[in-house]
């Protein structure tokens, strides 16, 4: 039933998989401290966490503990034509890689989607997105390197309208030469996709890379602060054994998880679920079956 997600989360699994040689129905309080420890929760989520629960717990009140850390989807009206997605993040956070995964998710909805090359700081970034626009076979708008890239945001969502398409996603520079530069840059983007088109740009995604753990939650805050992030997209959740920081950085910024990456290909991006991923943790624990927590 919880396939999917399991896959990213091998390394995290594995690692709890050490800590716990048995599973049990109820589970020792000091050996779930260690878990979500070891699993790179933030060690004040953990002590929040584990405050109300007995000394014995039972997958049922961990499962109801750990599910209620996790940020509410907010739902948006994606009828709206087109939506437009802003990616931002920083340098290698994995932005373009995660834009021809939702592009590729979209087309397969059957949606139209039009891709905006607004990382014109980099040469390479525009070229990279051209391939994945290419494979994917979807279009793309861009420009010279060193171009206005809100620009390109403006060009983008005004020919997404007059070819009526349902989707845009734009993507963004992780590193200018300074912050300043980097946040004033973002902040123009956004007015003036407001400008093309009514509330756009609709979602803020922030990309964060999921190796980093809760290293990330700072670099979160800065980009909140500077534009207002709508919900979060964990990359290389296959490559880490931090998957427990995904807690602590959704409750910490009251942010959504919307999706994960879970390897460089464009098919490999899952939609998150709170249930799916704690269950996946909680069935390398305890011994009852998940559907006894669900009730
Ligand atoms: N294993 C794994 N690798 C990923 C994932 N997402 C991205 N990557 C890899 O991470 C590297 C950086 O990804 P990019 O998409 O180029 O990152 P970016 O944020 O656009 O980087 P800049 O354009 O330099 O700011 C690439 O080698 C990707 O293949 C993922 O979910 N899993
Ligand atoms: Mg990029």
């Amino acid at each position: 039933m919880f396939g999917f997600i399991k896959k990213g989360l091998q390394k995290t699994i594995d690692v709890i998989k050490n800590i716990v040689p048995e599973k049990k129905e109820k589970i020792e309080k000091s050996v779930i401290e260690e878990i979500l420890i070891e699993c790179d929760m933030e060690y004040d989520v953990v002590e929040m966490v584990l405050n109300d629960l007995p000394d014995e717990i039972s997958r049922d009140r961990l499962f109801k503990a750990l599910h209620s850390l996790f940020a509410e989807k907010q739902i948006f009206d994606m009828t709206q034509k087109p939506f437009v997605d802003l990616i931002i993040g920083v340098n290698g956070a994995g932005k373009t890689t995660t834009i021809a995964k939702l592009a590729k998710k979209a087309k397969d909805d059957g949606l139209k989607v039009m891709l905006g090359a607004g990382d014109t700081f980099r040469a390479a970034a525009i070229e990279q997105l051209k391939r994945w626009a290419d494979k994917i076979d979807v279009p793309i708008v861009y420009t010279k390197q060193g171009h206005d890239p809100s620009a390109v945001a403006y060009d983008t969502i005004a020919s997404a309208v007059a070819r009526g398409y349902d989707r845009v996603i734009i993507d963004t520079a992780g590193r200018l030469q300074t912050q300043t530069n980097l946040s004033n840059e973002l902040k123009k983007i956004v007015k003036i996709s407001n400008k093309a088109l009514e509330n756009a740009p609709h979602r803020k995604i922030l990309i964060l890379d999921g190796t980093q753990g809760n290293s990330a939650i700072l670099q979160a805050s800065a980009f909140h602060e500077i534009v207002g992030v709508d919900g979060i997209i964990i990359t290389k959740l296959d490559g880490t054994a931090k998957g427990g920081a995904l807690f602590s950085i959704s409750s910490r910024l009251k942010l959504p998880i919307l999706y994960v990456g879970v390897g460089e290909k464009e098919s490999d991006l899952i939609e998150f679920s709170p249930e799916e991923f704690v269950n996946s943790i909680l069935d390398t624990i305890y011994k009852a079956e998940a559907k006894e927590t669900n009730e």
